[in-house]
């Protein structure tokens, strides 16, 4: 498999937030947006946001805004600028040209991410059918765009960087092989899954928001040392290991984190692997109550990733019970009232790690 090198420099990037829903919080998604493009290490120059009511098609954001941010960047040349929002092959295509720059979108940019943290063979083979299936709806259109900007950068790094010169068959056919190669991961899965349902090891899965401390709880537990970071998404592959409980083995495993408006394209690639979360036993929903926005502290977003967490689980058809584990208590100085079915630890503080674990095996049984 070709690996791919990440930028030595920094690239600037302007980011453009795009609010179309009513409701929107301005200052989530523009958290949100800054904190990817500082995950794929890019340096944020400026960030733009409009509020579209009148939709265009042709560059999402209306013709106002789009000179005034050409006229922006004049004077504060970037490398890329990264809209946050699902474009359209022809619309990055007249976005860059009005803005003279590379324009990548908000599913873009996870790619990008994506593509730099996946390490194992079946993480860099999801990333890069997701990348082709991204790609390949935009190909006819953005034809001509991606030799303008040169090669390599945020948003064309990666397994997929030059199949915008591919034609599509190659394109359908690499997206048949990968499917085939990631088919076959999963059947060793399989198979490795029911060995463990005939030695009737129980299973759990961590999952949550990125960010929220899955691999830092999946470390303290197990005393692991598995890469932890505060970036969004470090953890692209899923990891195993057992747990003892008092008696019992079970196997827990950390998962890819989860994003409001995850791209298909990922949800796709990545299905093999969101079914460890599917298949398991027990469900440890981990959430950070702490997250709040860079530019308003007061504001609360874990409330908004419980429910993309609790909806992507719905989606892949997950039943299974569910544990909410509050994480960073550490970080909290009043109560935390806490329901049924919902607890309060700190990974890296280790506070109620032996109450987890009771809760654990109760909700096994
Ligand atoms: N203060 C505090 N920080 C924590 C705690 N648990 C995790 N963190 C920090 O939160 C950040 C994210 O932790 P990770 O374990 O990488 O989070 P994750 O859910 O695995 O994130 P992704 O893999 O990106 O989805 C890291 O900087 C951790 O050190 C905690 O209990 N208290
Ligand atoms: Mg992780």
């Amino acid at each position: 498999m070709k690996t791919y090198s990440t930028a030595e420099e920094k690239e600037k990037a302007l980011l453009v937030v795009v609010l179309t829903k009513k409701g929107e919080s301005k200052n989530r998604k523009t958290d949100e947006i800054t904190r990817l493009a500082l995950s794929t290490d890019l340096e944020v120059e400026g960030v733009f946001s409009q509020n579209v009511k009148d939709f265009n098609r042709a560059t999402v954001i209306g013709s106002g805004k789009v000179d005034e941010i050409a006229e922006y960047l004049k004077q504060h040349p970037v490398d890329v600028v990264v809209v946050d929002y699902k474009l359209t092959g022809s619309q990055i295509k007249n976005l860059s040209k009005e803005f003279d720059t590379r324009v990548i979108d908000r599913v873009g940019l996870i790619l990008d991410i994506f593509a730099r943290g996946a390490k194992t063979n079946e993480a860099k083979l999801q990333v890069r059918l997701a990348q082709n299936l991204y790609n390949l709806p935009k190909l006819a259109d953005m034809q001509g765009t991606s030799g303008r900007f040169g090669n390599g950068g945020v948003g064309m790094r990666g397994p997929g960087e030059t199949k915008l010169e591919l034609n599509r068959r190659l394109l359908e056919k690499e997206i048949d092989m990968l499917k085939k190669e990631i088919a076959k991961i999963k059947e060793r899965r399989q198979v490795n899954r029911r060995e463990r349902e005939k030695n009737r090891i129980k299973r759990i899965a961590l999952v949550g928001y990125t960010n929220a401390g899955k691999s830092s709880l999946l470390n303290a537990l197990t005393r692991e040392n598995i890469y932890a970071d505060d970036k969004y998404f470090a953890t692209l592959d899923t990891t195993s290991r057992k747990l003892y409980l008092d008696g019992e083995t079970v196997m827990i495993t950390d998962t890819v984190g989860f994003i409001s408006e995850l791209p298909h394209e990922l949800v796709d690639a990545f299905a093999s692997t969101l079914e460890e979360a599917k298949d398991a036993d027990l469900i440890l929903h981990v959430v950070d109550p702490t997250a709040t926005s860079l530019t308003d502290d007061k504001e609360k977003y874990y409330i908004e990733s419980m429910r993309v967490t609790n909806k992507v689980l719905d989606d892949i058809g997950a039943t299974q019970n569910r544990l909410v584990v509050y994480n960073k208590i550490d970080l909290i100085n009043d109560e935390f009232e806490l329901k049924a079915n919902e607890i309060a630890v700190s990974a890296t503080k280790k506070i109620g790690l032996d109450q987890l674990k009771i809760k654990i095996k109760e909700m096994l049984v």
